[in-house]
């Protein structure tokens, strides 16, 4: 069994998990050379960034629109790019595990990999809910992280606050009921848990996880893979990062990685907060507000 009693257990209680170098090394040092050569390429790439009110382009994020010293702090959609993002997102190990979490189908919902750069340069990403970017019409989603290099309190992991995946959504607007995209109420912090790991480690954790992580006081940029699943029963109730089913069914239908097409969703009643946030806009410019 991929998961013991007491790991679905500690999950149910805490919403989330950590599994100790799960990918293994060879796998992890095959995307570390293509993630090379995609960042020297695109590093190279003299092309002005568009201004699309912040600073994405061509699938990259970058922290700056200015040609001089922008950083990638993400690549959208990895596994639209290679093969080997693809398949490390179909990696048996993993839907294993997530078919038991979302209780007995997998739909592959959508991914990128961030780079956590040096303090100098960027900073942390606060708490939040992905609850509140991408909500459904249950909770039955787990996004899973997956570090490609060791990740220590100092890279700056994945923080969590364990058990509030079971509380409220919290308010993620300003004053002006703009979204955000981080959590804008005080929020009690004594219980927070920094998920470290070696390479190869791979987090999971409830949509309705409050997380963020902290500052990397190194002086490597610290990558990190992010895959979310959900039932193939949740039905999104916005347009998010994932493939629209309104507009292509058989595409959306074609992300099923284990389970049956389902016409009929499955509704529970868990909150939502709105406005929710705009398409093309990631969490990085969101937070920057
Ligand atoms: O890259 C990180 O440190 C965390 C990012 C995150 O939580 C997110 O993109 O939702």
């Amino acid at each position: 069994m991929s998961l013991s009693k007491s790991e679905i257990r500690f999950y149910k209680k805490n919403g989330y998990l950590v599994k100790n170098k799960l990918i293994s090394l060879k796998e992890i040092n095959n995307i570390n050379k293509l993630i090379k050569k995609i960042l020297t390429k695109e590093e190279k790439r003299e092309t002005k960034i568009k201004n699309l009110g912040g600073s994405y382009d061509n699938n990259f994020v970058y922290n700056s629109n200015s040609s001089k010293n922008r950083e990638i702090l993400r690549l959208n959609n990895p596994t639209y790019y290679h093969r080997l993002f693809y398949n490390l997102s179909r990696n048996k190990k993993i839907i294993k595990i997530i078919k038991i979490l979302l209780g007995g189908s997998v739909r592959f919902h959508h991914c990128k990999l961030n780079f956590k750069l040096p303090s100098s340069k960027g900073g942390e990403v606060s708490w939040h809910q992905d609850w509140a970017f991408y909500p459904h019409t249950n909770d039955d989603l787990v996004t899973v992280g997956i570090y490609l290099e060791d990740c220590y309190e100092e890279n700056g992991p994945l923080q969590v606050l364990p058990g509030s995946h079971k509380n409220k959504i919290f308010n993620h607007h300003n004053n002006q009921k703009e979204f955000i995209g981080k959590i804008s109420q005080k929020i009690n912090l004594k219980s927070k848990k920094s998920l470290i790991g070696l390479a190869g480690t791979v987090t999971f954790h409830h949509v309705r996880m409050v997380h963020g992580s902290g500052l990397n006081l190194t002086n490597n940029k610290r990558p990190l893979i992010l895959f979310g699943y959900n039932n193939t029963d949740a039905w999104p109730l916005t347009i998010d990062a994932s493939v629209n089913p309104n507009e292509d069914f058989k595409k959306y239908n074609d992300c099923i990685i284990d389970g049956k097409i389902q016409l009929t969703p499955r509704f529970e009643k868990i909150p939502i907060k709105i406005p929710l946030p705009k398409k093309s806009v990631s969490i990085y410019q969101l937070q920057r507000k």
